[in-house]
């Protein structure tokens, strides 16, 4: 396996608008970054990636780009950017930034030529198809609800969005259109970046003709459209195309975001020798606690089981070791608060947000970590509808409340457990007024208990979970076996423990977490002579045990290492 910097780093992302507002007007900017960035250092983080900074009239924050090659108004200028990027570099952290390129906005310069006339050199920029029978050109469902078309008077057709109305996909049938991407790209890196995490990237090559999809909701008037635009028939093509244009010339990572993917795909993606993706960013876990393989089943609220979760890591981990590489998260910008969805935030905070921390950091690679995670900040929950900012939520609770008049106290609940503005809050710095984020009033509000979970407190707090994170950020890059390892999981059916193993030539590291709040007696497998080995870090003071039985206090998590 090779060695690559991207796969020894640690990724931080940070969500811009929820940052850091360095002028007061209640937006997070680049300014406040920068002014944050000795705190990422000290953090023990590599690398940044940053969600989209450029211009756009922020129908879905910044995921709809009005031009590629400016910064937004409100997050500052290209000088605010270059400065911030020379003083990342300067504590030698390297910039990911967001690329995307499945859909641009309405408002940008190629779509609003585009919708003038059906000979516009630009129509073909986008997807516009006659409507059939009067109705839409397919049956295709939106990502965010409704139709995936919307009908434009000025020219009497239909445009494609498999997201918002407001994000047009771009037509990568057109070489016009790829050839401006890879432009595009280039034109960043010509600016120093070290590389691109890719939204939805894996969505940009549509079955010819565009099919309808199956109807596999009969209740719902528009189907979920996947077949026809997930890992699409020319998007390996594409992808080789993207690499030899623009990305093989530099050294940058690369991280695609593409939903659906199963493991074989992951696998091909990043292989070392044919791939076209340094990783990808998988969702079979995000799935877990609800209705896997379509967008709508997010919403569900179902409860999890850790033999799945384990089955679904361990398939990654070994379908993609030795061939490619795997990121690993457990929060984004679109997810639930880990330690609210996967641990227990109300009487095991500080154990369950370490534990979660052990149990995703220590697999075979790359660690990503979402901003906010590393002092555990939790889902939050608005009484109002209105307090959301959220389209995504917004076009739910429309259709679902609104439209089809179902039970406002349910929906409000699946806001609550899986709304991405849990994730959107603003990042709780102190305890004073908007949580130390800003001297206005953000944009969105802050989640309540910022009074007790906050940077301050956490690091003049020895025990903190900001402090557990340095120091396992610390372990994993001085042990190459918690990096280059391989991956061997124990106890498949254990629905209390997950527990694996690392091992790298001769080298073995054992992780052992209690996902329970009970205590729990572990004796672990004779493959790992834990007596004889070294414990490297864990969330409770170290005790002695007799023989290969570990004592698992509620929410624990151990490592330890053999040679
Ligand atoms: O948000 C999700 C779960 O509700 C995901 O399914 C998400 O819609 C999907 O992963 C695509 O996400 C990305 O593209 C979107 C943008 O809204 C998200 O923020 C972005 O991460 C459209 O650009
Ligand atoms: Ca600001």
């Amino acid at each position: 396996m090779e060695r690559k910097w991207w796969k020894e780093g640690v990724v931080y992302q940070v969500y811009p608008r929820s940052f850091n507002d360095s002028n007061g007007d209640g937006i997070g900017d680049l300014r406040g970054i920068t002014q944050k960035l000795d705190y990422l250092k000290d953090l023990g983080v590599d690398i940044l990636w940053l969600s989209p900074v450029y211009e756009s009239p922020n129908d879905d924050n910044g995921y709809d780009i009005s031009n590629y090659r400016a910064i937004m108004e409100e997050f500052g200028t290209m000088e605010d950017w270059e400065n911030m990027l020379g003083e990342i570099h300067k504590r030698e952290m390297r910039l990911v930034m967001d690329l995307v390129v499945n859909h641009s906005s309405d408002e940008h310069a190629w779509f609003q030529e585009s919708r003038k006339s059906k000979d516009n050199p630009y129509r073909d920029y986008y997807i516009w198809r006659d409507g059939k029978n009067g109705a839409e050109p397919n049956n295709w469902v939106s990502f965010f609800s409704g139709s995936a078309w919307d009908y434009d008077e000025a020219t009497g057709q239909y445009y494609l969005h498999l997201f918002t109305d407001k994000q047009p996909d771009l037509n990568w049938e057109n070489e016009q259109v790829r050839q401006e991407v890879y432009d595009m790209m280039n034109f960043w890196m010509d600016k120093g970046i070290d590389g691109f995490r890719m939204d939805v990237i894996n969505l940009i090559s549509k079955t010819p003709g565009l099919p309808d999809a199956e109807v596999t909701n009969k209740d719902n008037k528009y189907q979920w459209g996947g077949e026809h635009f997930v890992n699409g028939p020319r998007f390996m093509e594409f992808m080789n195309e993207m690499n030899e244009q623009a990305l093989k010339h530099y050294d940058v990572m690369t991280v695609g975001e593409t939903p659906m993917v199963k493991p074989e795909d992951g696998a091909a993606f990043t292989d070392e020798e044919s791939g076209v993706l340094s990783m990808v960013f998988q969702f079979d876990h995000m799935e877990i606690d609800g209705d896997p393989g379509s967008q709508e089943g997010k919403w569900s609220v179902k409860p999890w089981k850790l033999s799945k979760m384990k089955e679904i890591m361990t398939n990654w981990q070994t379908s993609l070791n030795g061939k490619g590489w795997n990121s690993l998260y457990l929060e984004n910008h679109d997810q639930p608060r880990s330690v609210s969805r996967f641990g227990d935030a109300e009487e095991y905070h500080q154990e369950s947000a370490k534990m979660l921390a052990t149990f995703y950091q220590l697999m075979q690679g790359t660690p990503y970590i979402y901003q906010g995670q590393e002092i555990g900040m939790t889902n939050v929950q608005f009484d109002s509808i209105e307090d959301y900012r959220d389209v995504e939520i917004h076009n739910w609770y429309n259709e679902q409340v609104t439209e089809k008049g179902k039970d406002k106290q349910e929906i409000m609940h699946s806001i609550f457990v899986k709304g991405r503005d849990n994730a959107r809050t603003p990042m709780q710095w102190s305890d004073e007024n908007y949580a130390g984020f800003s001297d206005a009033e953000p944009w969105i509000k802050v989640n309540p208990n910022y009074t007790s979970i906050n940077v301050k407190q956490q690091q003049e707090d020895e025990e903190s979970i900001l402090n557990y994170y340095k120091e396992l950020i610390k372990v994993r890059k001085s042990h190459d076996v918690l990096i280059y390892g391989s991956y061997q999981l124990l106890d498949p059916e254990d629905e209390q423990i997950y527990a694996y193993t690392r091992e790298l030539d001769g080298e073995k590291a054992l992780i052992v977490a209690n996902f329970t709040n009970e205590a729990i007696d572990y004796s672990v497998s004779e493959s790992f002579p834990v007596e004889q080995a070294e414990r490297l870090i864990g969330n409770y003071p170290s005790e002695q045990e007799e023989g290969g039985t570990l004592q698992l206090k509620p929410y624990e998590a151990r490592v330890y290492r053999v040679q």
